[in-house]
């Protein structure tokens, strides 16, 4: 296994590009040192700048690319109950951990900001998204590529001091970007969402028939007046009374209601999750966090949708608790740039 050199430094790992990956391995595990019990018990933990590849072999992972779920390690590591390495057995399932689960949400990766130095290129059979730990756009994007088992890597931008090279993938400075290893750049989550679709195909999220992919397109229109009330919510709490808004933000959520209780399906595009089901819930998500949740109080249908949402293995394995968010939108509405990084 060689490093193939996409490493932009912030996760601990200075080795230079072509090393091997058992000098990587134990000079990763020294620098780590004590990481957090995050970093190696689940899929999100392995340091998303650095791709490995066995020489002569089609992908870094012998056993299921980008599959969570189909891991051996990930399952072996289950069942042992072990958070981080205690032995080089250990160390080594860890480490293949890693390399079959490529499919990581950045989020134990902390951000690059101002000064930073440019990633390299996005390796061969990867794909990059420039994401925020606590971006429901991003968000969007993360869970399309988890749900269809997409290899990727992640790198987390701080949006209060964004690196000057950030404006080369997006000139407007905003997250998710997706970056393809042809230097191609996506921008916008919705349309990042439907490259990935396209551009992956194994795993449908949007139907083929026109009808359907409208009725999606046309719930994510009526969706789309929700995103902004619950920032100006967010924005306003503690300051004045936001009851106007939420009154709007009611209304909003009982068009959902009627949209969802007349198609009598569990999912807005049927009775498995689809598209549109990914697109809407990173709002939803964090509505406990906002203390919103009676917003959803006369929506009961919208009520069984969010509880079958959060027994999705994508969605469960993406979710940000209450306190995390809450910590993060405290720093948020100070302005602080440490609030990108809270919790890590
Ligand atoms: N319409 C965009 C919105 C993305 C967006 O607003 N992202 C926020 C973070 S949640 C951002 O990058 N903000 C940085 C800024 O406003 O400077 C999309 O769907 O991707």
């Amino acid at each position: 296994m060689y490093c193939k050199g996409a490493c932009s430094g912030n996760i601990g790992c200075d080795l230079p590009p072509g090393a091997q990956a058992a000098v990587v391995g134990s000079s990763f595990l020294e620098r780590v040192g004590n990481p957090p019990a995050r970093w190696v018990g689940s899929p999100r933990g392995f340091c998303a700048q650095v791709s490995f590849q066995r020489p002569g072999s089609a992908g870094p992972c012998a056993h299921s690319p980008g599959r969570a779920d189909g891991c051996p390690s990930l399952a072996l590591l289950r069942k042992t109950g072990e958070a981080r390495p205690t032995s080089w057995l250990n160390f080594k399932l860890h480490w293949e951990l890693g390399l079959c689960c490529a499919t990581m949400s950045g989020g134990t990766v902390r951000s690059l900001g101002k000064g930073s130095a440019p990633p390299g290129p996005v390796p061969e059979g990867l794909i990059r998204v420039y994401s925020m730990r606590f971006c429901p756009y991003a968000k969007r994007t993360l869970l399309v590529l988890r749900a269809k088992g997409i290899r990727h890597e992640v790198i987390n931008i701080n949006l209060k001091n964004k690196p000057e090279w950030f404006f080369k993938k997006n000139p407007s400075g905003l997250v998710p970007v997706l970056e393809t290893s042809q230097g191609q750049l996506i921008c916008e989550s919705a349309i990042t969402c439907e490259y990935l679709d396209e551009a992956y195909p194994e795993k449908k999220l949007l139907p083929g028939d026109p009808y359907e992919k409208a009725c999606q397109k046309m719930v994510l229109e009526s969706f789309s007046k929700v995103p902004p009330l619950i920032l100006r919510i967010l924005r306003t709490q503690n300051k004045e009374d936001c009851s106007g808004l939420k009154e709007e933000l009611h209304k909003e959520i009982t068009k959902l209601e009627e949209v969802l209780t007349d198609k009598k399906t569990t999912f807005f595009g049927g009775n498995s999750l689809s598209m549109i089901d990914y697109l809407i819930w990173p709002w939803f998500e964090r509505l406990e966090a906002l203390e919103l949740n009676e917003c959803v109080d006369h929506a009961p249908t919208l009520k069984l949708w969010m509880a079958a949402m959060k027994k999705d293995p994508t969605v469960s394995s993406l979710l940000t608790d209450v306190k995390t968010f809450q910590g993060f939108f405290n720093l948020y509405l100070q302005n602080s740039p440490e609030a990108y990084d809270y919790g890590l």
